[in-house]
């Protein structure tokens, strides 16, 4: 039987077609992290020789005596796939609509045995899946951002950008509104030096307009809920869109104003209490949201940025772009979001 579109036969004999870009035909092929050919990321062979210790701290999410990898196939994952795996004892922690892949905490010797994972049909690799970490993310003074603001007169305005990253504080003073004025919409405010002021309503041209949590939840909350787990994704936040409310540089009095102060975010909390699953379970979202109208303000996704990386370890295996998570951000920008990751 042949067939023209890239795929393979699941579990049930069954044709399933590959979801994936044709920017990666048959990646497993050539696949720099693999160069034994042998279906196994090379990093994942040399975490399996490691101490315990090593291991748990790496597979944060797995008991010991498992590991967390991605499970790559030729052709998207059915039921059927999913269901072979479980009888190896492998736990499908997360399925991804555009990637032929699902992620999982798996056995060693679900691994490692030839007549396990890897036997299973239409199986290409198994994939080490570890942790991810923020990437230091210089803010450059001399991006020519003000020429773009003065010479262009663009500023952000009408655009959304989601921020992939470890979440956004959502009441800083430069991220909690557009304008730096808490009584956008109040005719009448309340006068500052009533020591009893009746409560004060909510400001009504919020910045974050969407947040949705890929860490300790799995779902979408208010966006006024938008908060940050550590500190990194606030800091991203204000580059790319900061206001300039709060702190001013003590040395000039000048205020710490964002690339785009006129644009709305989307904040995506997904590191990195969890491991790299979260992120591509984040941009997995911000794929399928990318054309939502927000209720607060602007429309879809159209930039996507992420300062969060692939931790590396004492071997370095170089990234040739076929990893999932890499995988996981070209198709991000196949969706049409400009992405950025620095
Ligand atoms: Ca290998
Ligand atoms: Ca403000
Ligand atoms: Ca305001
Ligand atoms: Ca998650």
């Amino acid at each position: 039987m042949a067939h023209q579109e890239a795929g393979g036969f699941d579990a049930e004999g069954n044709w399933s077609a590959s979801v994936e870009s044709d920017v990666h035909p048959n990646w497993w092929l050539y696949w720099s992290r693999d160069k034994d050919a042998n279906k196994l990321d090379d990093r994942l062979e040399w975490l399996l020789e490691q101490p315990a210790e090593l291991q748990q701290d790496w597979w944060r999410r797995a008991p010991p005596g498992s590991a967390r990898v991605f499970v790559d196939y030729d052709h998207h994952p059915t039921d059927a796939d999913v269901s072979a795996l479980e009888a190896l004892d492998v736990e499908v922690t997360f399925r991804f609509t555009y990637l032929d892949t699902v992620s999982a905490t798996a056995p060693f010797e679900a691994v490692l045995d030839s007549e396990g994972i890897r036997s299973l049909p239409g199986v290409v690799m198994v994939e080490d899946l570890g942790l991810a970490e923020p990437n230091m993310h210089e803010a450059v003074p001399n991006m020519g951002v003000d020429d773009v603001w003065n010479d262009l007169g663009l500023d952000g305005t009408g655009s959304t950008i989601a921020i992939l990253d470890t979440g956004v504080r959502g009441d800083h003073e430069g991220l909690n509104d557009m304008d730096d004025d808490p009584f956008t919409c109040i005719d009448d405010p309340p006068d500052p030096l009533d020591p009893n002021p009746d409560p004060i309503p909510a400001d009504c041209d919020p910045k974050i307009v969407a947040f949705f949590d890929a860490v300790f939840t799995d779902e979408e909350h208010d966006p006024a809920e938008s908060y940050d787990s550590g500190t990194h994704g606030s800091h991203v936040a204000g580059i790319v869109a900061g206001t300039g409310g709060g702190q001013t540089d003590p040395s000039t009095g000048l205020r710490y104003i964002g690339a785009a102060p006129g644009a709305f975010l989307v904040t995506i909390l997904s590191c990195c209490d969890g491991d790299i699953e979260d992120i591509m379970q984040g941009a997995q979202w911000a794929i399928d949201n990318k054309d939502r109208d927000w209720m607060d303000g602007g429309h879809g996704i159209d930039i996507l940025t992420s300062s969060l990386g692939e931790q590396q370890f004492e071997t370095h295996v170089d990234n040739d772009g076929n990893s999932a998570w890499s995988r996981q951000m070209d198709m991000v920008v196949e969706a049409g979001i400009i992405t950025t990751l620095s």
